[in-house]
């Protein structure tokens, strides 16, 4: 089997297993762990048992490689490859009891920087709906065993979806942002989960999705979905505190970079 069909294959497993653990945890009750950037930035408990269960799995299947989570130490491992990690993906959500949260694992070449990575594998898996996303570099993207295919038309505008930041002081600005875009839209939505929003996208479940302040976690595995199922995905404003992130089929992608590239 080629290098990416395994690294496919272990994401897939590992995710599967940490986004049970998740749920089981979420059966039996949400503890807060902590607060991060602010209060609205939380942790909890299953956050943090379920990274470190990703990072045993990985570790124990492929020892060297490197290892980027959200509620870890850094490591940058001697492989040359390193798992970029966000082992419950719309921690609100899930600390509310919302069933949009996914664990999102993927495994990248190179330098742990999303500006000079590339991605390799990648999976999302949504443990309330059993729904699993996957792609392999050159190998497509895949929900279970349907390959997945970006939207291609949007004679009624573009079904898009964003996100805001846990600092209050930055939604006015992002606000702005929306109110910029609609005019190319159908509607908006605002899952909380930037992983299943890629995958979504992926999936032709969305038509875009762009939003600011993502950490490499968020969008690691997902941007790759999106580039294997026929999008495009870009960062921009990559040396800002809060880059945007714009993702879509090629038109609808090529019209969001049109109006945000403008803003930045
Ligand atoms: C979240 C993203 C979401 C964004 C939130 C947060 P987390 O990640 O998935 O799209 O709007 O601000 O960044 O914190 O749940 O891993």
């Amino acid at each position: 089997m080629s290098i990416v069909a395994d690294l496919v294959e272990l994401a897939a497993a590992v995710a599967r297993e940490a986004g049970d653990l998740a749920r089981m945890r979420r059966e039996e009750g949400v503890h807060l762990a902590a607060t991060k950037s602010t209060l609205a930035d939380i942790v909890t408990d299953a956050d943090r048992e379920v990274e470190e269960l990703i990072r045993a799995r990985l570790r124990e299947a492929r020892p060297g490689d490197g290892f980027l989570g959200e509620e870890s130490a850094a490591d940058p491992g001697s492989t040359g490859i390193t798992w970029v990690v966000d082992p419950i993906d719309g921690t609100v959500n899930y600390a509310y009891g919302i069933p949009a949260y996914a664990v999102s694992i993927a495994a990248v070449e190179g330098i742990a920087d999303p500006d000079q990575w590339q991605a390799l594998a990648g999976a999302v898996y949504a443990p309330a709906s059993g729904e699993l996303f996957t792609a392999g570099r050159g190998a497509g993207a895949w929900l279970d065993d349907r390959r997945l295919a970006v939207t291609v038309d949007t004679p009624a505008g573009a079904l898009l979806a964003t996100g805001f930041g846990y600092d209050p002081a930055t939604h006015d600005g992002d606000l702005a942002t929306v109110r910029s875009i609609m005019p190319i839209a159908r509607d908006l939505r605002r899952a909380g989960a930037a992983a299943l929003d890629l995958a979504y996208v992926a999936a032709g479940r969305l038509d875009g999705y762009f939003e600011r302040g993502l950490k490499p976690w968020d969008f690691a595995a997902g941007s790759l979905l999106v580039s294997e199922a026929g999008g495009r995905v870009t960062r921009l404003d990559t040396e800002s505190l809060r880059p945007m992130l714009v993702s879509g089929g090629i038109e609808v992608h090529a019209r969001l970079l049109d109006i945000l590239g403008d803003e930045t």
